[in-house]
């Protein structure tokens, strides 16, 4: 008993000065963090000690002004916790907000990221590009340029040293921030990794909006979901399945193994004349569920894109693989209140804000009625999105904005041979967003101007890793989730080029497929135990090659 209570007496007495350190600490740590409040040449709003919702460590945090609309905020590690890095983290979307990275502030790197200009509480999708030049530049590429300028002097103050490394890490406007980095600033960053860039900005959305105009027009003829119990709401998807169905059943084996999954999804061509004439709807009134001609051609357009008048591709048009992705993104159906999420998020009011030099007008105020007229008079006009004719991609009416916006520079000499920088691009198969194509014709581009075209050479400072089943930055079939960062940090600091990435599929929290993502034009071929090909538990990455 006596031993019992001294112990507790003495682990009171402890704890009490741990508490005490503990506090003590704390209010060291505020002071360190508020002393950036104090710098004269940034902005700083404030400075405060804050608890990491992933991590048992705070970290000090700063918020920041750069004139005009540049909101910042910085997530640093406190200096013991610190690893000597400086990372810019992507937005996504037409952003409008601060994005937290707490999982990379766990692992110790000291974290920027911006609005890129604009809130998009009070300006929400592209809207603030309405007649706002600065707020486009902004977005285009000078918020992530400045913020990272800010972010180093945050870092250099804080920690009393400049980082030793710089990172970009980012997916979609992520992935065309990180391009568009690569090519304007090449001194920012030692590392960059762009995921599913959309750099092709304004073919992309105006893709988008072409796309949304097959499955509208005529009243809906062309849309792929269908009334099915004749109420007058199209609520049935069954036809995308069909779709899925038989690009499956031609291009899925292919690589000899049966998962759900195209392992080349650019060389699986579909013609949806021939390989849905089972499932044609007969000459005189249609019974079941059946394709009709114009249900057809909407398909044939989505995987070939949108062409000009003189029939080049605009933009790349959809891999096979990618149809489930095709109905929210695209389809409108009675389940999205016929506004598919294309329509409500990047491409809905693209046109009216952010594709012109002159802004043709305001947004409907419903996207999702089609028969709707467009005011034209009064102090804002309006301009419906089904107005908007995909020619003028063509004709050069975006041109102004494709140079604020677009990253499509492929000369990459001054990132990659000058300063000697790491790129790491990769991208889903099956992204209905941004399309893959478009990212191999840019790396392709790149390869050419760049290296000479040589892949060989390009290798040892870019490489591309296509993912097999992936859509937009993540989910999909295939394989889909591995660490973006990690094999840049170690090709940057140990000089070890990522041969493969290994990406793993999982169902309810369990891994059930595992590939190695090659570096593009490499492919991944099955070289695991003799006709084990689809036994399940032969898909392992060290069953599988790069060739
Ligand atoms: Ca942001
Ligand atoms: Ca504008
Ligand atoms: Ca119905
Ligand atoms: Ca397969």
């Amino acid at each position: 008993m006596i031993r019992n209570s001294m112990i507790g007496a003495v682990c009171l007495a402890c704890l009490l000065t741990a508490s005490m350190a503990l506090a003590q600490d704390r209010s060291t740590q505020e002071q360190a963090c508020r002393a950036l409040l104090e710098m004269t040449d940034l902005t700083i709003t404030s400075a405060t000690i804050r608890d990491n919702e992933q991590a048992t460590q705070p970290y000090c945090y700063v918020r920041g002004v750069i004139a005009p609309a540049i909101h910042f905020h910085a997530q640093l590690p406190l200096p013991e916790n610190w690893n000597g890095r400086y990372l810019q983290w992507g937005d996504g979307g037409k952003d409008g907000d601060l994005d937290f990275a707490n999982q990379r502030v766990a692992e110790g790197y000291a974290v920027t990221n911006s609005n890129t200009g604009h809130d998009s509480a009070t300006e929400p999708g592209s809207a603030f590009g309405f007649n706002n030049r600065q707020s486009e530049i902004d977005f285009g590429y000078r918020a992530v340029h400045l913020t990272t300028l800010a972010g180093k002097a945050l870092v250099n103050n804080y920690y009393s040293r400049p980082p030793q490394y710089s990172y970009f890490e980012g997916c979609s406007t992520g992935g065309r921030q990180g391009l568009m980095q690569a090519q304007r600033y090449p001194d920012d960053f030692d590392g960059i990794v762009a995921g599913a860039p959309v750099n092709f900005y304004q073919a992309m959305n105006a893709a988008g909006v072409w796309h949304l105009q097959q499955m509208a027009q005529n009243n809906y003829a062309g849309n792929l979901a269908v009334d099915a119990d004749g109420d007058g709401s199209r609520e049935n998807v069954e036809l995308v399945g069909i779709l899925n169905n038989v690009v499956m059943q031609k291009c899925d084996a292919t690589d000899s193994i049966r998962d759900g999954v195209i392992n080349d999804a650019l060389a699986c061509h579909i013609d949806p004349a021939v390989d849905l004439a089972d499932y044609k709807c007969p000459a005189t009134g249609s019974t079941g569920v059946c394709f009709t001609d114009t249900q057809i051609q909407t398909i044939a357009n989505f995987y070939r894109g949108p062409t000009d008048s003189a029939g080049n591709i605009i933009y790349p048009g959809k891999l096979p693989g990618s149809e489930p992705d095709w109905v929210n993104l695209f389809m409108p159906t009675a389940r999205n209140r016929m506004t598919p999420s294309m329509l409500s998020g990047p491409a809905g009011d693209h046109v009216n804000y952010l594709f012109y030099e002159q802004d043709p007008g305001v947004t409907i105020p419903n996207l999702a009625e089609i028969d709707y007229q467009a005011r034209r008079t009064g102090m804002n006009p309006e301009f419906h999105w089904l107005e908007f004719d995909v020619q003028d991609v063509a004709d050069g009416k975006a041109a102004l904005m494709s140079e604020i916006m677009d990253a499509t520079d492929p000369d990459l000499s001054a990132f990659l041979l000058d300063r000697g920088g790491k790129l790491i691009v990769y991208h889903g198969l099956t992204d209905a967003l941004s399309v893959a194509a478009a990212t191999v014709d840019y790396f392709s581009d790149m390869v050419e101007t760049t290296f000479a075209g040589s892949f060989a050479a390009a290798d040892a400072h870019a490489r591309l890793f296509l993912a097999p089943g992936m859509g937009h930055c993540g989910g999909g079939a295939g394989p889909n989730s591995w660490d973006k960062l990690l094999p840049l940090v170690d090709w940057v600091e140990n000089g070890v080029a990522p041969q493969a990435l290994t990406a793993t599929h999982s169902s309810n929290g369990v891994v059930d497929n595992e590939r190695p993502l090659c570096s593009f034009p490499q492919r991944a071929r099955y070289t695991g135990p003799a006709a084990g090909e689809n036994d399940r538990a032969n898909w392992i990455a060290s069953n599988f090659q790069c060739q």
